[in-house]
């Protein structure tokens, strides 16, 4: 079989630069002496090593270098056909007991699975060469950060998180030589990227991932999805703090006062362009600033929820991006990024279906073949993917390097429903914004492999990164809300709602903005609000539509609650909770009987 990561031979002086710490020597050394690698590279994140590895990506056809005047120093990927996307029906908790993964959860054996993965990787990396990726989580000086180690056979993955996390002797040097320090262990094999030896694994109780048989960013990309929410939720909960999928943005006003919001919205269903948005014309004066568009870790501090974003780059979903919907996104690509599964232009510049301008007369499609807009195909595969520095963006948050964390003055749950949701609502109080977040409910999308379009539920859009029981993880929410005194104020939001003509209601984008107005007014006491029997509405004038074409029918369907819709949905809840299987605390299981008799009134 050909050898699809062939071994590289680094000039001296790059890939030998071993740490010290002896834990991570150890197990290094176990798993080359089970991979059988050819050679062992050592990351160290250094521009030099950089070049190395981009010259030995394109000589491998791994990378293709994009033209260096339209994209500087860009490149594109194309991954497998056949892996794509997560695959949630390959992730497994491998926690001690089953009860300790919980309802929502795969779950396998530890011992076992060890076993089985130990039997998979044994002489899986032979004529390849073994990387070692030390990076952190956080940023350099904030006590919520945590040290990561991934091995990997893939020079994708590499270079990819290279971008991702800040990566190299950094991380080295924050985990020192204490052979007993905490650090997440990492394994990562490509072996010959095949669905049906294919597994994301997680071992909680031992801060350990592997992942086998994908190439795709989410399935081996182990500092995002594995680390810093599977195990993070996981150590989260022991350590007393949060580790949540969730935006963060900072909103200030034309008078100088600033708050900062994070928002749960499940895969594919508008972080990034929200956590980047730019305010319609109307809002002159008003700044949208990002910290983080996917992960938030959050701790308390003086009785508020504090948030840092982990990560260092964006992973954001291609297609639909464009300087319309997304300019601060179209900024942030414009160089220095990589492209995984667009389409490939005769002049060597990336096409997507949503891109500004005419698609072009002839491209190459993320599989590798001619395309033309008469192609049946799309172009770019609905979940393509960029992978781009947080500095590239343009309204990055100056203070996104704060170790302490930012203030979360408000909470958005949001998913995807083309009814039943209104635009936005708040909680009557933090138990009621739980039980909003629990019984959250989106249409799936292209993130994951599977059918789109199905209403599911995705409590606080943790379902497929929830590292433990979720009925803990419910009951931990609502510990952490007795902790707190001054805790954010919790809403939801939906952008997604349609008409009957099938056509959404809301413009969304920037015209969001005129939603998080409102929650930045409730946040500072504002009491333009009507109360309904699921929270808190804005009235028709709470919410600032000035310059905005949009028919008042469509704002009256938008923020309509039909009582018959809601029936439903309710019954869609109790069905949810039942089908956790006696986890839910009570709290929980109360505030669903108060809805349903809200309603009964
Ligand atoms: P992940 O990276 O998978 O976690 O996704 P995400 O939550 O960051 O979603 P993203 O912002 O990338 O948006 C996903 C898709 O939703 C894109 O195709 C967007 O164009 C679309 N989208 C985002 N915001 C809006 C909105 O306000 N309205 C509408 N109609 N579509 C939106
Ligand atoms: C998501 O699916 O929520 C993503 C993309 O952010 S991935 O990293 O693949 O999980
Ligand atoms: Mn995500």
């Amino acid at each position: 079989m050909k050898n699809i990561a062939p071994a590289i031979s680094p000039p001296a002086g790059i890939g030998d630069s071993k740490p010290g710490n002896q834990a991570v020597l150890d197990w290094v050394h176990e798993v080359e002496l089970l991979a059988k690698p050819e050679n062992v590279f050592w990351c160290d994140g250094s521009e030099r090593e950089h070049d190395c590895l981009l010259q030995e990506a394109m000589r491998q056809n791994v990378l293709i270098k994009l033209n260096e005047k339209k994209v500087p120093r860009s490149y594109l990927h194309r991954s497998n056909p056949n892996d794509v996307a997560r695959v949630e029906q390959f992730t497994f908790i491998c926690t001690p007991t089953k009860a300790e993964a919980g309802p929502t959860n795969n779950w396998s054996d530890p011992a076992e699975t060890y076993t089985k993965l130990q039997g998979m990787l044994t002489g899986a990396m032979s004529g390849r060469t073994l990387f070692v990726v030390p990076y952190i989580m956080g940023p350099p000086d904030s006590p919520l950060t945590k040290v990561g180690f991934e091995i990997t056979d893939s020079i994708y993955v590499v270079l990819s998180m290279r971008i991702m996390t800040r990566m190299g002797a950094i991380a080295v040097k924050r985990l020192g030589n204490d052979p007993a320090a905490e650090w997440n262990r990492g394994v990562h094999s490509l072996l010959d990227v095949d669905p049906a030896r294919r597994l994301i694994c997680h071992f909680p109780q031992d801060n350990a991932i592997i992942s086998v048989g994908s190439g795709y960013g989410g399935n081996v990309l182990l500092s995002k999805k594995c680390f810093a929410l599977r195990i993070g939720s996981y150590l989260a909960r022991k350590q007393g703090w949060m580790a949540e999928h969730m935006l963060i943005l900072g909103v200030e006003s034309p008078e100088g006062k600033k708050h900062y919001v994070a928002a749960a919205f499940p895969s594919a269903c508008g972080k990034t362009n929200f956590a980047m948005l730019i305010p319609p014309k109307h809002f002159a004066g008003w700044k949208v600033t990002t910290v983080g568009d996917d992960i938030a870790w959050m701790q308390i501090r003086d009785g508020r929820l504090f948030a840092v974003n982990p990560e260092n780059g964006y992973f954001g979903v291609v297609p639909g991006t464009n300087c319309k919907s997304n300019p601060n996104a179209m900024k942030s690509i414009e160089h220095d990024s990589l492209y995984t599964n667009v389409a490939l232009t005769d002049d060597g510049d990336v096409w997507w279906e949503g891109k500004d301008g005419p698609p072009p007369k002839h491209a190459v499609d993320w599989r590798g073949n001619d395309w033309t807009p008469d192609s049946k195909e799309k172009a770019a595969h609905p979940n393509s993917r960029f992978t781009a520095p947080v500095r590239n963006n343009p309204v990055l948050d100056p203070d996104f390097e704060k170790g302490e964390g930012l203030p979360i003055s408000a909470i958005i749950f949001g998913g995807r429903r083309s009814n039943t949701m209104p635009l936005v609502f708040q909680s009557f109080d933090w138990e009621h914004g739980v039980y909003l977040g629990a019984t959250m409910a989106s249409e799936t999308t292209a993130a994951a492999t599977g059918a789109v379009g199905q209403v599911r539920r995705d409590p606080m859009a943790m379902l497929p990164f929830c590292g433990y029981n979720i009925g803990d993880y419910f009951r931990h929410w609502l510990a952490i809300g007795k902790r707190l005194t001054n805790p954010p104020l919790i809403f939801n939001v939906n952008w997604f709602r349609k008409g009957e003509s099938g056509k959404f209601l809301w413009p969304g984008f920037g015209d969001n903005m005129r939603v998080l107005k409102w929650i930045i007014d409730r946040s500072e006491g504002s009491n333009g609000a009507l109360k309904s029997p699921i929270g808190w509405l804005p009235g028709l004038h709470d919410l600032d539509l000035a310059e905005l074409e949009i028919d008042h029918k469509c704002v009256d369907e938008l923020l309509e609650i039909d009582h018959e819709d809601w029936k439903k949905e309710l019954a869609e809840h109790k069905k949810f909770f039942d089908s956790l299987g006696g986890v839910v605390p009570k709290e929980l299981i109360s505030q669903c009987e108060q809805l349903a008799a809200r309603f009964a009134k």
